[in-house]
């Protein structure tokens, strides 16, 4: 059985996977009014991610015997004055889920839940690479600046990243057409 007070954590740290869901879909949407494709379509496969990272925690707690709570999400930023704001935000944001993993593997050891240990420790991993890419991406577009073929370029290699198979964010998942 999960520790209470881990339990609750976890509850809190679902919505902010969510969130982080919702936050990459929102980033999604703006690239697209930039025309940014790429960088678009990057935001998407984050943001499949970040659910499967919400789902873990969703199970790890029924595994446990512990009862999800979904919580309210907050309304998200929709406008970004630039593109290197949205990958500063990006990096800020992956910061701040390191804090909350942090902050869960301390809870986890302050009541003994062990048995939680194995699935943080794979989270810290996870954070480790996320904000390394997020980090690479914001001193690239730095660089980059305001150099129109350069972004366009960045975009095209942000372009190629792969949906994980089977993911129903890939829209060849649902296509009506296809
Ligand atoms: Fe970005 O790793 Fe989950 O939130």
């Amino acid at each position: 059985m999960i520790n209470e007070r881990l339990r609750n954590s976890m509850n809190e740290q679902i919505k902010n996977e969510l969130e982080s869901f919702y936050i990459y879909m929102s980033m999604t949407a703006y690239f697209h009014t930039r025309n940014l494709d790429g960088m678009a379509h990057w935001m998407r496969c984050q943001a499949h991610e970040e659910m499967t990272h919400a789902m873990k925690f969703f199970d790890h707690i029924n595994d446990r015997g512990g009862k999800v709570v979904l919580l309210n999400l907050n309304q998200l930023k929709t406008v970004w004055a630039s593109i290197t704001e949205v990958w500063q935000d990006t990096y800020e944001h992956e910061q701040f889920i390191t804090g909350k993993i942090n902050e869960l593997t301390t809870i986890a050891r302050e009541e003994k839940d062990y048995t939680s240990e194995p699935m943080l420790a794979w989270f810290s991993k996870e954070q480790l690479e996320e904000e390394a890419t997020a980090c690479k991406v914001l001193e690239q577009i730095k660089m980059i600046g305001e150099n129109q073929s350069g972004i366009l370029m960045l975009d095209r290699e942000l372009g190629a990243r792969a949906f994980p198979p089977g993911s129903a964010l890939d829209p060849a998942a649902y296509s009506v057409t296809a």
